[in-house]
């Protein structure tokens, strides 16, 4: 009998694709930092059993139809907003992410973004290696406290739970916004469901870490930004495109807003010379909400697993419902 194909759009570690090695032929793009190119991705797709795939793979109606074989995808991202998930569901393909080992590593990015951009760390790192530090002034970048003031995040789920937890430790009011509320963390951590417009009135720190879809699509745009605090403070560690950037930029340029930190982007990688990225009040990461060592391996370990389970016709550990 023919083994199995599977195909690893980005170079991974061998040793966590393991469970794969032993059961299929397993190709990986060499490139750990370029993307497979669409062509090449819809050939190997093909004739592929099974995908383990990135963000940056767009996994469209065009790439499922033509992909005969095809039983599994295993995205690397708990969010799955590149795979055509209704689609491949109807073609018989299961479709996997990677929930919950991922959730402590990204709300620590998160609430860091969070204090770097409050307390300006990178204006400030800066200042030091370009050599502009030649005094003391009692302003000198002087930012703006955290602990105390109010958080408010949007989209209240595993990651927002873990970052609410994280701002109890700065003794800060926590609100949230969800589409559902949720009791336990209300009780747990003293958060406080509101409005939508009533977090964004009331935070000093707008924290966006909902998942993307039709609903949440630009959704902090300019009448957003407008009803935010002159002193606020936004945070997003979720998708790039709930963010209308040019009103964005504006809501920055014209003082409607005080800083940004972002770790995602409408288009990733960004333009180095894209104007939102060149403000000093912006602090701008390159989408490593996860990229601590030991989570990206898990992760790999988990898409490995998944894949493994399908394929020898057992249920997946995590499962995109
Ligand atoms: C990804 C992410 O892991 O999990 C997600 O949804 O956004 C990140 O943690 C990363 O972009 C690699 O695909």
């Amino acid at each position: 009998m023919t083994k199995p194909y599977i195909f690893v759009t980005r170079k991974c570690s061998e040793q966590q694709l393991k469970p794969l090695y032993e059961i299929a032929d397993v190709e990986m793009w060499p490139e750990e930092e370029t993307p497979c190119p669409r062509e090449l991705l819809l050939k190997k797709a093909a004739r592929a059993d099974a995908l383990l795939t990135m963000l940056s793979d767009v996994i469209d109606k065009e790439l499922i139809e033509n992909a005969k074989n095809l039983k599994v995808v295993a995205n690397l991202a708990v969010g799955y907003d590149n795979i055509d998930v209704s689609f491949a569901k109807s073609k018989g393909v299961i479709v996997c992410n990677t929930p919950d080992i991922l959730t402590d590593t990204t709300a620590d990015l998160t609430f860091g973004l969070l204090l770097a951009t409050a307390r300006r760390m990178t204006e400030a790192a800066e200042y030091v290696k370009e050599n502009k530090w030649k005094s003391w002034g009692p302003l000198l970048l002087a930012g703006q406290d955290v602990h105390h003031k109010t958080i408010g995040i949007v989209g209240m789920g595993k990651i927002g739970q873990a970052v609410a937890k994280r701002a109890t430790g700065f003794n800060m009011n926590i609100l949230y916004h969800n589409r559902r509320r949720n009791i336990e963390v209300e009780k747990d951590l003293g958060a406080q469901h509101v409005s939508f417009d009533e977090l964004l009135a009331s935070s000093d720190y707008v924290v966006c870490l909902t998942p993307l879809t039709d609903e949440t699509r630009e959704r902090f745009n300019k009448d957003a930004f407008k009803k935010m605090k002159k002193t606020a403070i936004f945070i997003n560690a979720s998708r790039g495109a709930v963010v209308n950037e040019a009103d964005l930029y504006k809501a920055l340029i014209s003082g409607e807003i005080s800083g940004a930190g972002l770790d995602v982007f409408l288009h990733e990688p960004i333009a180095s010379d894209h104007p939102l990225i060149q403000l000093k009040n912006v602090v701008a990461l390159p989408h490593i909400g996860s990229a601590s060592s030991e989570t990206r391996h898990a992760m790999m370990k988990l898409c490995a697993d998944n894949i493994a389970n399908v394929l020898n016709g057992n249920e997946p550990k995590t499962i995109v419902k």
